[in-house]
């Protein structure tokens, strides 16, 4: 029996992927929150979740170990996106990508004088981007999580991180200056199993669409 494979994350890329999976009649057999498993299979044979790390999705489906995944448009412009074909924007597990500073720093001054600013964050290649081509000088500081704690204690002036809520950056007396993008999670295949299993790849593909084309 020919199968296919679909990475995704645990959490908030999951639990927004369910009611599109459930469009496509596909139904997880398990609950990664509460389940240790790592490979869920779903009711129909033919299709398996695998459960992995936000920013290991790409990997997997660049080298053909998951056929498909779903990742968010900050983890997949960090990835670089190689040997991936990135058919839909399923508008789930949406945020931006946006600078702040403690509350008080003035980010337009620093800025304006051309003082090296040094910015705490887990997306280094977005972050070199956006800041050259404004031309502002930054020193990054790579971090892997826990952004918001950086200008607390003096590592870094500014921080380059996701926000949804805001209330993250409001407990940490943070304020954002700048939006770089708005953020949201696609589709991903790897693609030559877009060619050689196009008889199962192709109809989810299009489901999704169908799916997010009748939301508003
Ligand atoms: O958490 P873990 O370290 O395991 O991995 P991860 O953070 O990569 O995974 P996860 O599941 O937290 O995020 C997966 C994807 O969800 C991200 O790659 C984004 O595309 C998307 N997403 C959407 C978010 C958020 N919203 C979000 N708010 N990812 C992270 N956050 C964090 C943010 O980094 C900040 O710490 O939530 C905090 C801010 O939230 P507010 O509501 O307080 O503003
Ligand atoms: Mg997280």
């Amino acid at each position: 029996m020919e199968r296919i494979t679909l990475a995704l994350s645990k959490g908030r890329i999951f639990t927004e992927t369910l009611p599109l999976l459930a469009a496509a009649g596909i139904v997880p057999q398990d609950d990664p929150e509460t389940s240790r498993r790592l490979i869920l299979e779903t009711n129909r044979p033919e299709v398996r979740l695998l459960i992995v790390r936000a920013t290991d999705v790409p990997t997997y489906v660049q080298y053909g170990a998951a056929d498909l995944g779903i990742a968010g448009r900050d983890v997949l412009l960090e990835h670089g996106g190689q040997g991936l074909y990135q058919p839909l924007d399923l508008r789930i597990a949406r945020c931006r990508l946006c600078v702040a500073v403690p509350e008080g720093f003035d980010y337009g001054a620093a800025v304006q004088l051309g003082s090296r600013i040094r910015v705490a964050t887990k997306y280094l290649k977005t972050a070199k981007a956006h800041f050259a081509a404004k031309g502002v000088h930054v020193d990054l500081i790579k971090l892997y999580g826990s952004m918001e704690l950086a200008p607390l204690v003096g590592l870094a002036d500014a921080i380059v991180d996701l926000v949804s809520s805001g209330n993250t950056l409001r407990a940490n007396h943070l304020v954002e200056v700048e939006e770089i993008m708005s953020i949201s999670s696609r589709l991903i295949v790897n693609q030559a199993a877009l060619k050689l299993k196009r008889t199962l790849v192709q109809p989810l593909i299009d489901t999704f669409a169908e799916t997010l084309h009748d939301q508003p």
